[in-house]
């Protein structure tokens, strides 16, 4: 197995691209497929500020080194979801890379800021832990671009992700997901835009580019996760892909090319016609957004029952 560039031994080969690539010769074309994202759907202009989702694993610490080598102002952004060791060892692990690098990381503890972890709210709403756990964060992602003034919210989806959403999205057809679905989702009054330039590269590859780049990632994933349905879509499309190289990638970026448009219509109402949440000022359809309803639903769950 030789280097597509330079033929020198690879260190990696991607099927779905039938070439293999040396170690320098990989990172420049995870940076490549980056760029081409940001390019492609104008996710970042210059000068504008980003914040970067940062979980502490290899998805996002690789997006935050990517974007930095790229030449971008992106400082980090880690949520504290109080799901125990996990989230000690990765928000242990976003803090060293950021120092390490003089690198600006912002936090929000969940249980500190808003008395509740995502465990709390889990048994609060009888629900699967990562529907409270994606709104908070789309909530406070969002939340704290605002206040800090950033322009755009990056966050580490990758090709497997998206694929995996799309399959669960279309398996239903949730025409309105659909049409939310998409690299780019533009800004708003009262929301910044949110960007996710992996989704070009697959999980494998975000994985090998942190090894390569020595990065130190939280290899644990979410102990939550389980009975996640995009796991066993995950299942499903590694399945096809074994069968069919590059497969993720055309059901993914056929989507983004050629059909995304067609659903944007059922997404379009969705950000029009909002008020401020009563609470928070966080826009919303209702009086009290989803965020502060959950956080009241979990309070009144675990307060004092007298
Ligand atoms: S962190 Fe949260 Fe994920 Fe854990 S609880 Fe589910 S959504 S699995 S990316
Ligand atoms: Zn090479
Ligand atoms: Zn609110």
């Amino acid at each position: 197995m030789k280097c597509r560039v330079c033929r020198a031994p690879a260190v990696l080969d991607i099927r779905r691209h039938n070439a293999a690539f040396c170690r320098d010769h990989f990172l420049k074309h995870c940076a490549e497929q980056v760029r081409r994202s940001i390019k492609d759907h104008d996710m970042i202009s210059a000068g504008e500020r980003v914040v970067v989702a940062v979980s502490g694993g290899k998805d996002s610490l690789a997006l935050w080194d990517m974007l930095i080598g790229l030449g971008y102002d992106a400082d980090g952004l880690y949520l504290g979801l109080g799901i125990g060791e996990y989230s000690d060892a990765s928000g242990h692990t976003a803090r060293v890379f950021a120092h390490e690098r003089g690198l600006k990381l912002h936090e929000v503890d969940l249980a500190g800021e808003f008395g509740y972890d995502i465990p709390g709210a889990a048994a609060a709403t009888h629900r699967a832990p990562c529907g409270a756990c994606g709104l908070s964060k789309r909530h406070l992602f969002n939340a704290v671009a605002i206040e800090h003034g950033y322009d755009v919210v990056a966050t580490g989806h990758n090709l497997d992700d998206e694929a995996a959403v799309l399959l669960g999205n279309v398996l239903r057809w949730e025409t309105g997901y659909l049409g939310r679905q998409h690299p780019v989702l533009p800004e708003a009054p009262g929301f910044a835009r949110k960007v996710k330039p992996l989704y070009r590269l697959g999980e494998r590859e975000t994985a090998a580019y942190c090894v390569l780049r020595g990065l130190d990632y939280q290899v644990e994933e979410c102990p939550m996760a389980e009975g996640n349905r995009h796991l066993g879509y995950k299942d499903v499309l590694n399945a096809l892909e074994d069968r069919s190289a590059g497969a993720k990638a055309a059901f993914v970026f056929g989507f983004v090319d050629r059909a995304h448009e067609r659903f944007t219509d059922d997404a379009g109402a969705e950000r029009e016609g909002l008020g401020a949440c009563v609470v928070c000022r966080s826009p919303t359809t209702g009086d009290v957004c989803a965020f502060c309803r959950l956080r009241e639903r979990v309070a009144s769950r675990s307060g004092p029952s007298r």
